[in-house]
């Protein structure tokens, strides 16, 4: 059960937004009957965001209950989160954004969903909402790689609303990327651990303005996330498929060697590179077992 709740805020650049997205989410707040406080982070927005923000903890005398830290400098989204997570004061942490996309009334799902036995909860968007093309791409992409990884399908694995207990989150703190990866790495490391991630359906609004900041689901990014996500959790799974193909071209080129009477070049490089190959999977898997204590 959730009786008391941290609700971590990142913050970049959202001057429009983020006085309506608090005034929203207080209102809420004010209605429940857990305890809670609010952990902005503004990663040094260059607009009035801070100003906006410290008005309305004045104008309703909010003082004890909302912390803000300001970051010194960009560090980005997933540093954000980390920072927040440091500074909260209570077992469940609730990240939510601040752009006016989720509805806080959302919130009551993802705490109704949640138990001791469950460590995280993620809001899940419906797969029709409205985004670029490029993003949904990247997207199924990373859910397909995710599946092969952790054996489950997710149906959401990049969503900023979510639950979870803060025991288990810092654990991976030092695997965690600063930036939106953090999402994605997380839920797949809580999974692959055999912890319990939930799944609870929001809804998901157009922001209230300014833009995205998300860069992260395009092209080599995806690629450089999946390459990060396989080395983290599950070496083999690139490395002895790889080894194990280069080692029949090395069988059958053996084949037509035997018949030619001849070993030629690329029987031996086959081989030694499907060994080779093998060997490093090895070594991988053993140095992610050691990121992942
Ligand atoms: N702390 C921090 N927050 C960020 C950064 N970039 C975006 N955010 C916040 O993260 C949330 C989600 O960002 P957004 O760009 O709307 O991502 P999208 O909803 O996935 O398109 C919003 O509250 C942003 O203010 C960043 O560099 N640092
Ligand atoms: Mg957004």
């Amino acid at each position: 059960m959730v009786d008391k709740l941290s609700i971590v805020i990142p913050v970049y650049n959202e001057q429009d937004a983020v006085g309506f997205f608090l005034d929203e989410l207080y209102s809420f707040l004010k209605s429940q009957n857990f305890e809670w406080e609010i952990v902005i982070v503004n990663d040094a927005s260059s607009d009035d965001s801070l100003k906006v923000i410290e008005e309305f903890v004045s104008q309703k005398n909010l003082g004890d209950s909302v912390k803000i830290v300001n970051q010194p400098f960009n560090r980005g989204y997933g540093a954000s989160i980390k920072r927040g997570i440091v500074e909260a004061g209570y077992d469940w942490v609730l990240t939510i954004d601040a752009d006016g996309q989720h509805i806080p009334s959302d919130i009551g799902k993802l705490v109704s969903a949640a138990s001791e036995n469950v460590q995280m909860v993620i809001g899940t968007r419906d797969a029709g909402h409205r985004q670029k093309t490029s993003r949904k791409i990247g997207k199924a992409v990373l859910g397909l790689v995710a599946r092969y990884l952790t054996g489950h399908r997710l149906p959401d694995l990049t969503s900023g609303l979510r639950l979870f207990q803060k025991k288990y989150f810092v654990r991976y703190f030092n695997i965690l990327p600063r930036g939106f990866s953090l999402s994605t790495t997380s839920a797949i490391a809580f999974l692959n651990d055999g912890l319990n991630v939930v799944f609870a359906p929001i809804d998901i609004r157009e922001r209230k303005s300014g833009k995205s900041k998300v860069k992260a689901y395009d092209g080599l990014r995806v690629i450089m996330l999946i390459m990060r996500l396989v080395m983290i959790f599950a070496p083999l799974r690139v490395f002895l498929p790889m080894s194990f193909v280069l080692f029949l071209i090395g069988l059958a080129s053996l084949v037509v060697d035997i018949i030619n009477f001849n070993i030629s070049d690329t029987t031996v490089l086959m081989f030694v590179s499907s060994l080779i190959i093998f060997f490093f999977g090895l070594i991988a898997d053993q140095i992610a077992a050691l990121r992942r204590q």
